[in-house]
């Protein structure tokens, strides 16, 4: 039998936690063959609700979950973690300046990461889902020196679920058949959701999608808003923001960074930019991604057009901004 991993999920009495550990538990994330110790971190005043999760996770019964560390204090969460989902974070309320909600997060990331560093498993794998999830994960890499900068990401595959999701709608094919498009820079409205290179299995090969849609109106135009304000309209129908998806995304995530993609096939994920694409190095950014044997690749050599060049400057640009305002911050 395998040994457990341990898996941590930060901010666990929240509403994506709640979706996400269950998942984790019934193997989503990890196979189905895979034993899991799940380690919930939140904060006291949710103490009370961390410990309601816990009380359903024992009545679920589920097979794979080995145990539970259900904790307020963070050391604790952080010990020997293989891999670190951190949905824990400030949220903006009304009326507050986007420099408070920075400073709270960046505080939050900065702790966080000391205590990843010294406490985590060696090699350790860390989502950062918690908005600003690209600057959070890049103050957390920034504050955790030791951990590779290849082992902390941030969540975009949502943004990339969604993008699929929108195409097989309009194109009435299975979301199944559609591959390959990509989630660009920010997980933020300034993301580019790009379609130029993703195609749909067809019973006579596979297709380009540009061509398949055929109205480039659409494609440089409602398509790109749509993914870019999903979340905005789930929250508009909902009362509350997008939790399901967010958790099932997060699953998505890991299980392919661990388990890799299938060949032909990429996904999105925000990591540390090593330049590619005249994207700045040094920010934590979405680009086109592989993975084989537990590490990611950047996809290279895709062409870009003018107008997806402006869009990949542009949300650069955004986050070239956050991470002036995060070091602010710090000062
Ligand atoms: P909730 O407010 O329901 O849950 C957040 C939880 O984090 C709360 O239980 C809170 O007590 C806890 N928390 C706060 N500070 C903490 C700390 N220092 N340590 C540990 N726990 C802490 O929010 P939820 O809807 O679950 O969303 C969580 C985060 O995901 C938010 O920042 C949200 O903006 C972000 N999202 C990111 C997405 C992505 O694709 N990257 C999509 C979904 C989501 O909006």
């Amino acid at each position: 039998a395998k040994e457990p991993v341990r898996v941590l999920v930060t901010g666990a009495a929240g509403q994506i936690g709640y979706a996400l550990v269950p998942m984790i538990a019934r193997g989503v994330m990890l196979g189905a063959d895979q034993p899991v110790i799940l380690h919930m971190l939140d904060i006291p005043p949710a103490a009370e609700a961390l410990n309601g999760v816990n009380m359903e996770l024992v009545d679920a019964a589920f097979p794979l979950l080995k145990g539970v560390v259900a904790t307020t204090d963070v050391v604790e969460a952080c010990t020997g973690v293989n891999i670190a989902i951190m949905v824990g974070g400030f949220p903006r309320k009304e009326g507050m300046e986007r420099k408070d909600v920075m400073s709270k997060n960046v505080s939050i990331y900065k702790s966080q990461a000391s205590a990843l560093e010294k406490h985590a498993a060696a090699n350790c794998k860390v989502l950062v889902v918690a908005n600003p999830a690209n600057t959070n994960a890049l103050i957390l890499k920034e504050f955790a020196p030791s951990i590779p900068e290849k082992n902390i990401t941030c969540l975009t595959r949502l943004d990339h679920n969604r993008a699929l999701g929108q195409v097989s709608e309009r194109l009435n094919v299975q979301v199944s058949d559609v591959k390959n498009v990509i989630i660009w820079g920010n997980h933020s409205s300034t993301q580019y959701p790009d379609v130029s290179h993703a195609t749909v299995k067809t019973p006579s090969g596979e297709k380009p999608v540009p061509a398949l849609v055929a109205d480039d109106a659409w494609l440089k135009g409602e398509f790109i808003t749509t993914v870019q304000q999903r979340g905005a309209a789930i929250i508009k129908a909902r009362k509350q923001s997008s939790a399901l998806s967010a958790a099932s995304s997060a699953c998505d995530h890991i299980r392919d960074w661990v388990l890799g993609t299938p060949e032909g096939t990429w996904v999105s994920m925000g990591v540390y930019s090593d330049g590619s694409y005249n994207v700045p190095a040094g920010l934590i950014y979405s680009f086109p991604i592989t993975c084989r044997n537990g590490e990611w690749t950047i996809v290279k050599g895709l062409s870009i057009d003018d107008f997806s060049r402006k869009k990949l400057d542009l949300t650069a640009e955004e986050l070239t901004e956050e991470k002036a305002l995060a070091y602010s911050c710090l000062a």
